[in-house]
């Protein structure tokens, strides 16, 4: 097949990299050092994981999701130089906000990040009345600010888009219900001013085997010749309680929310000890995705058994050529 897709966007000549070990045919390979952020990372953690990195001057930036020794989840912020290594504040953020209605702090989690036309924005699944998708900014990674939640309650897992699509800002999100959702796809909103949201549309909803039971978005889909590259993370119902595993899917690049391709089979699951042990066995589930459009790299970033935070990497050509050959035997 043609290895002919690109990713339109900037070139990040330092994006952590590892060539896929000779001999393997892996489409998405695992970092040799992971899990690359460890459970006990800084002194109040009891586990890091669902986070999310951003280039950032020279370097990385991210918010990362920490649960502290009291269980209790939050969101910090943290710096690294090479995109591996993070120095990851002790406290976690914490945002000013105008409206004191919807600042109050109960628990923060499942962060993504993106720059978008001149701040880095931040959404998370906030706590209002339920689950729902808190929306933010900083231009520095030190001051966060607080803006409306999107949605009402239940909602998990809000992705913008990384520019105005039809002259709108654009958000992937999944609704859910108050627990542990047993459904789940994936929706498309629009909004003039980030405030007010709505024309929402279906994307795409579940299948067989490990996205059966729900799915969801994941990382900031990534702008490609071929359309939006977005991966997800879809789960299957076992006998043994949820499995959450990585797979992705082509999105139009006017009309979001009709799916080009999808992968049939997933792209990576939970087999590697840190991903099938921890305080819940069996995820993977990615946040985050750092792009460099010259060599089309793409290194992952994903939270492993709700523990630990892993890094795993495939090729923009070689993913869109299976994301397409894969997708034949999908539907
Ligand atoms: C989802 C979210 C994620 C978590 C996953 C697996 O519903 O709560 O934060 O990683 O379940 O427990």
């Amino acid at each position: 097949m043609a290895a002919s897709s690109k990713i339109i966007g900037s070139s990040l000549p330092n994006i952590p990299w590892q060539d896929r070990k000779p001999g393997s045919s892996e489409i998405m390979w695992r970092h040799s050092g992971n899990p690359v952020i460890s459970r006990d990372h800084i002194p109040s953690s009891n586990s890091i994981f669902n986070s999310a990195v951003v280039p950032y001057k020279d370097g990385f930036a991210g918010v990362f999701r920490c649960d502290n020794k009291n269980r209790q989840a939050w969101i910090h912020s943290g710096q690294s130089t090479d995109g591996i290594n993070f120095e990851i504040d002790h406290e976690p953020i914490d945002f000013e906000c105008a409206e004191p209605d919807i600042a109050e702090r109960v628990e923060w989690y499942d962060p993504r990040v993106l720059w978008l036309e001149d701040r880095y924005y931040v959404t998370w699944c906030n706590f209002y009345h339920g689950p729902t998708i808190g929306v933010g900014y900083t231009y520095d990674f030190k001051k966060f600010y607080q803006m409306e939640n999107a949605f009402l309650p239940y909602n998990r897992n809000g992705v913008f888009f990384p520019r105005k699509i039809n002259g709108r800002y654009a958000m992937l999100s999944r609704p859910s219900d108050a627990g542990h959702t047993a459904y789940g796809d994936i929706f498309y909103s629009e909004s003039p001013d980030m405030c007010y949201w709505g024309k929402h549309r279906f994307v795409m909803g579940t299948t067989i085997g490990w996205q059966s039971k729900k799915i969801g978005p994941g990382p900031v889909p990534i702008e490609t010749t071929e359309g939006w590259l977005m991966f997800y993370h879809g789960v299957l119902y076992s006998c043994n309680g949820f499995v959450y595993s990585m797979g992705a899917a082509l999105l139009d690049i006017d009309k979001p929310w009709k799916v080009v391709a999808r992968t049939k089979p997933y792209l990576l699951s939970p087999q590697e000890l840190y991903e099938c042990v921890g305080d819940v066995p069996n995820v993977v589930f990615p946040c985050a995705a750092l792009t460099d459009a010259d060599t089309g790299r793409i290194a992952v970033y994903y939270g492993c058994a709700d523990t630990v935070t892993g890094l795993a990497f495939c090729k923009v050509d070689e993913i869109i050529d299976y994301i397409k050959g894969s997708s034949n035997n999908c539907f």
